[in-house]
């Protein structure tokens, strides 16, 4: 059965640490090319429906963990604050993967970035799991440790931003309709990437809960990632919309 390699979980956190560099780098610029950052003309082929392209993009990331877990023998997860926490990241993977893509009226979504993105998910699915399966370890009264509640707070703060926002989005449009409006309410009221605040605030809360490398390469790795696009969605409201809320900012209320 597996064991616990640190040294395979130090070499893996900190490559997912040089691609949020690299992430940061290529995205400052110009955007990642797929939603509202798509080039319309090229490439009219080589796309997945929204639903098909999220669901399989996503999956990985519940499946890797959850296979992992599966194959542990018995006791599957002690102490307790391990289990709590590789549920935490199941959790949001559940909701990524099997209820946010069948509601999503997103455009279709390139097969290219598809591809890579699945990759990510296995990777980053792999990671995350192995480390909290295998190697973490949290003294028997993690659970009340100030850090793994303040970062169960921030995590599930976040996912409520996420998800809210999530849906206000989605309800922007109707079935079928793929323009673009002003996103209304909740947290949009302060800031246009809202969804991607919330998602931030999560993966850092996580972090924080877990106190482990892994997870803070990760919620790095996602504001690298989602970070620049909320000021890429920023400039195409202000450029799209000339009555766009002039208070309101790309990804932080009231600062950014
Ligand atoms: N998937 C994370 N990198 C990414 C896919 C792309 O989960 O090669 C990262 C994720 C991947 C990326 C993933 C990793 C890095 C990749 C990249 C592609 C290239 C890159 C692989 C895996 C890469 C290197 C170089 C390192 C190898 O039509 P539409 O789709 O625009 O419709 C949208 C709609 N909407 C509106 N509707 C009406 N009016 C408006 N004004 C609207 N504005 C938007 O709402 C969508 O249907 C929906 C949401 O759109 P948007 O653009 O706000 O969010 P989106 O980016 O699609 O993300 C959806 C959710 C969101 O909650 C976000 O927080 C979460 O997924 N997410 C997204 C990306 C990454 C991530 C989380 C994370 O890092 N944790």
């Amino acid at each position: 059965s597996m064991q616990c390699f640190p040294g395979l979980v130090l070499a893996l956190s900190s490559l997912l640490g040089a691609l949020a560099l690299l992430q940061l780098s290529l995205y400052l610029r110009v955007p990642s090319r797929y939603g509202k950052h798509e080039e319309r003309l090229c490439r009219p082929r080589g796309r997945l429906p929204a639903r098909c392209a999220w669901f399989l993009q996503e999956l990985p990331s519940f499946l890797v963990p959850a296979l992992l877990l599966a194959l542990r023998s018995p006791p599957r997860l002690e102490p307790l604050g391990c289990r709590l926490l590789c549920c935490l990241f199941c959790w949001h993977y559940f909701y990524r993967t099997f209820i946010y893509p069948f509601f999503t009226r997103g455009r279709p979504f390139p097969l290219q970035l598809l591809f890579f993105g699945m990759l990510f998910c296995v990777y980053n699915g792999f990671l995350q799991g192995y480390y909290l399966i295998y190697c973490a370890e949290y003294p028997n009264d993690w659970c009340t440790d100030i850090r793994f509640t303040s970062g169960l707070l921030l995590f599930l703060l976040g996912m409520g931003i996420n998800i809210h926002s999530d849906l206000l989005l989605r309800q922007l449009r109707k079935p079928g309709e793929v323009t673009y409006k002003i996103p209304q309410g909740g947290l949009f009221t302060y800031v246009s990437g809202a969804n991607y605040f919330g998602e931030i605030v999560e993966w850092f809360g996580f972090a924080i809960a877990t106190w482990s490398l892994p997870a803070f390469a990760f919620a790095f790795f996602t504001l690298c990632c989602i970070g620049p696009r909320a000021y890429h969605h920023h400039r195409y409201y202000l450029k799209t919309f000339t009555d766009y809320p002039k208070s309101r900012k790309a990804l932080i209320p009231f600062v950014f």
